[in-house]
């Protein structure tokens, strides 16, 4: 069984049963003119999660482990966007308006989609999100339990954001998780920091945490 010198102590992981959850690794996120830009945010951050989350997600792929990719975003209609996710804030364009990669945060618009760098392949999941956790109002936990998952490796964006929101939710409901340090960023790199260390803290209260070379080696 793989095992990794992770943080707070070891992590063991059958592949068969492990699922890589790669988080809103979206143009929205990434690149400028999307609704991570329209909040006031330097985007270039959060580039540096590119390369470690690519060559994670080809491990797994070798290791024919189960691989989630999620994107939040809203139907055309908004009829999933609250009124208050969509009225918070001074951005400079509203989640549905019109911006230069679409309609902002919404399904099917260039922006909605996943960074070319990281894109899906036919036989992974994709899970549409309107939240920021992966299984509030998805079918994640059903598409996992039939799966037999009980460990997944977490990366993407954005580490205090979406990905700790979706790995809380993934520890209250029983999964072992592990969070791959360099494939997840933040517009704030010092709230990446802190998160990385509540998920690590009290003997792992969320989780594990670790860099991408020590699970591709693992894996390899
Ligand atoms: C945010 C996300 N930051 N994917 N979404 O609004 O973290």
């Amino acid at each position: 069984m793989p095992r990794v010198a992770a943080r707070p102590f070891e992590f063991f992981f059958e592949p068969a049963s492990t699922a890589l959850v790669l988080i809103d690794m979206q143009r929205d996120f990434l690149e400028k003119g999307g609704f991570g830009e329209t909040l006031g945010n330097d985007v270039s951050h959060l580039r540096s999660a590119i390369a470690p989350a690519r060559a994670l997600l080809e491990a797994c792929r070798s290791a024919e482990m189960t691989i989630v990719h999620t994107r939040e975003g809203h139907a055309p209609d908004l009829a999933d966007c609250p009124p208050a996710k969509r009225s918070r804030g001074k951005p400079t364009l509203r989640i549905g308006d019109r911006g230069p990669m679409g309609r902002v945060l919404v399904r099917g618009e260039p922006g909605h989609d996943i960074i070319p760098e990281l894109a899906p392949r036919d036989s992974e999941i994709v899970i549409d999100k309107p939240g920021k956790g992966a299984f509030y109002a998805t079918a994640l936990g059903e598409i996992l339990r039939l799966r037999r998952i009980t460990h997944l490796l977490v990366a993407g964006v954005t580490t205090e954001v979406c990905v700790q929101t979706t790995m809380r939710e993934a520890n209250d409901r029983g999964y072992e998780c592990l969070l791959v340090e360099d494939a997840t960023a933040s517009y704030f790199p010092e709230f990446k920091r802190a998160a990385i260390e509540m998920i690590v803290a009290q003997g792992g209260i969320v989780g594990w945490v670790m860099p991408s070379a020590a699970v591709i080696a693992a894996l390899g």
